[in-house]
């Protein structure tokens, strides 16, 4: 199963509480307050890591709590800070509160880490509270509360190019070719109902590389929830290129640009920012394909919308088109540095 989100509940250390205790000494009466500090409570820390790719380990074990910090003691000896409680995530994770549903954090880089629960502060021993006054203070504060709250994550595939199309557009079989992922393929549609990631390599001696998104199918009302919905549009709301597959075999569509517009205004429905972002558009079973090709061709002529030809069966137009997704990419990257 594939699990891109999942709650969990966490709770931070308590602080340990302040010590009272006072210096008896033989020869030295009264010797004033001597009750150490608290230790800090544990603060819980989710961390972005290659270790883990998915968030289903997380389902498992739902419950992460740290420990609490240990108490003072006397001569004036502090308790030990609890040690944090890390959790592994895979990168990509999104981290919300599940009450309010605010973003607490976005762990996109390998390593990068959030503190989603704070641990408490120790709290001060009764050496704090001496003055002149009260020299034998019988207080001291207990340790504050960990924070403690429920959390809901989700996972957004990181990919640098989405596939989108109508269902048996070619998708998973364009992204079998292009990369090292191995989906299912078949001839009815919905053959996808999870997304597929692969890495694809290019350039003279397969120096470069890119990762590209197969997504399930989108059809006419899918942000209405028909078919599976628009709920898989979130993986590839990051992707710096969206590639749209239009099938022109002759069998199929009678109208690859209505195909083209059915899916553009499904993105657009979903977030308009994906109707932002850089496009091709790719005719795919070329050599199957039937007259309607000429009208999409023109379309995107006249549109000025990058537009290629393909034949996973022949092999036509894969290079160039495996070239031309890598290099918008890499530009892309560049700009963002
Ligand atoms: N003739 C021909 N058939 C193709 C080509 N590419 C894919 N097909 C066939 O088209 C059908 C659908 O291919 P998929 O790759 O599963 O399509 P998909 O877009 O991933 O479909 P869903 O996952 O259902 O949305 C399969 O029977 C493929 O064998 C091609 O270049 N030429
Ligand atoms: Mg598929």
């Amino acid at each position: 199963m594939f699990i891109d989100h999942t709650k969990i509940y966490v709770k931070a250390g308590d602080g340990g509480d302040g010590c009272i205790s006072f210096r008896r000494e033989k020869y030295i009466p009264r010797g004033g307050p001597d009750g150490g500090d608290g230790g800090n409570g544990g603060h819980v820390i989710l961390v972005a890591s290659h270790q883990v790719s998915t968030l289903i380990e997380l389902r498992y074990q739902q419950q992460y709590i740290a420990k609490r910090g240990e108490q003072g003691s006397g001569q004036l000896c502090s308790g030990k800070n609890a040690p944090d409680r890390i959790i592994l995530v895979p990168i990509g994770t999104v981290i919300r509160d599940a009450e309010t549903d605010e973003i607490i954090g976005d762990l996109t880089v390998l390593g990068e880490q959030k503190i989603v629960a704070k641990g408490g502060h120790g709290g001060r021993g009764n050496n704090h509270f001496k003055s002149p006054t009260r020299q034998t203070p019988y207080i001291a504060e207990p340790g504050e509360k960990g924070e403690e709250r429920w959390l809901s994550l989700e996972l957004k595939l990181l990919a640098d190019v989405g596939l989108v199309g109508l269902p048996n557009a070619g998708k998973s079989t364009l992204i079998s070719v292009l990369s090292n992922a191995k989906p299912k393929i078949a001839d009815y549609p919905f053959t996808t109902l999870i997304p597929n990631l692969g890495v694809a390599t290019w350039g003279r001696s397969g120096e470069h590389h890119f990762t590209v998104a197969d997504i399930p199918g989108l059809i006419e009302g899918a942000h209405e929830g028909k078919g599976l919905g628009t709920q898989f549009l979130r993986h590839i709301e990051r992707t710096t290129l969206l590639v749209h597959l239009v099938d022109v075999s002759a069998c199929e569509s009678a109208d690859p640009v209505r195909d083209l517009k059915i899916v553009r205004s499904e993105l657009a429905a979903h977030h308009a920012q994906l109707m932002e972002k850089p496009f091709l558009v790719v005719a795919t079973k070329m050599d199957a394909a039937g007259k309607q090709v000429l009208k999409l061709k023109r379309h995107c002529k006249t549109k000025k919308i990058p537009f290629f030809e393909i034949s996973a069966v022949t092999g036509l137009g894969i290079t160039p088109l495996k070239q031309e997704m890598g290099k918008k990419v890499e530009e892309a990257k560049a700009q963002m540095v």
